[in-house]
């Protein structure tokens, strides 16, 4: 099988009281094995597409054969934007912004808390399942959100960060309270990791 799940680079539990270990277990073993699963599945159609990333996948949407374009859209997204997602977390996470990051931050959106409150403010209002993102794009920082699995990627943007607002990232612990998830997913947040991310973009 060409994808698979990556390990979760911490136990369950890592993320609490932030993020619950249920919460975690569920998503890690079963939701992003799902969108591994039906990757593999459509990309046995096209097995010599089974050589690519899903990244690059993704930043190629439009090569990808018609019959399974929709597929690798969805759950290739699925499992680009887990993969990152699990990665930019870590336990004794968040604090404010070190490194390069911390500094493009002030410039792009004057400090750390305004930088938040902008992302939480936008992200809680993606309407339905999706995802909250800080995209590197023509040399500025950018808060966008996309629906469903969709990858910034698709859209030539690279993602720095992103929060995952489906209901199964924070429902068991949040219930219908996204934005005090979204609050609290800050304290989650590997800074180390998002300032490789954003080296990476630059280059
Ligand atoms: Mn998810």
């Amino acid at each position: 099988m060409p994808y698979e799940v990556p390990p979760l680079p911490y136990d369950y539990a890592a993320l609490e009281p932030y993020i619950d270990a249920e919460t975690m277990k569920l998503h890690h073993d079963k939701h992003h094995q799902a969108y591994v699963n039906n990757l593999n599945a459509a990309i046995e159609k096209h097995p010599d597409l089974g050589k690519h990333t899903a990244e690059d996948l993704l930043r190629n949407l439009n090569s990808v054969p018609e019959d399974i374009r929709t597929t690798v859209r969805n759950n290739g997204g699925g499992h680009a934007n887990h993969t990152m997602f699990w990665t930019i977390m870590q336990k004794g996470g968040g604090g404010e912004p070190t490194g390069k990051i911390a500094a493009q931050i002030r410039k792009d959106f004057g400090d750390f808390a305004a930088f938040t409150k902008q992302f939480n403010e936008t992200t809680a209002k993606q309407f339905g399942s999706g995802w909250g993102w800080v995209v590197w794009d023509n040399g500025k920082l950018t808060i966008v959100t996309t629906a469903n699995q969709d990858s910034p990627l698709s859209q030539g943007k690279y993602p720095i960060l992103g929060n995952d607002v489906w209901e199964h990232a924070y429902y068991l612990k949040y219930q219908n309270r996204r934005p005090d998830y979204l609050t609290a997913w800050w304290n989650t947040v590997n800074w180390n990791e998002i300032n490789k991310r954003f080296e990476h973009a630059q280059k």
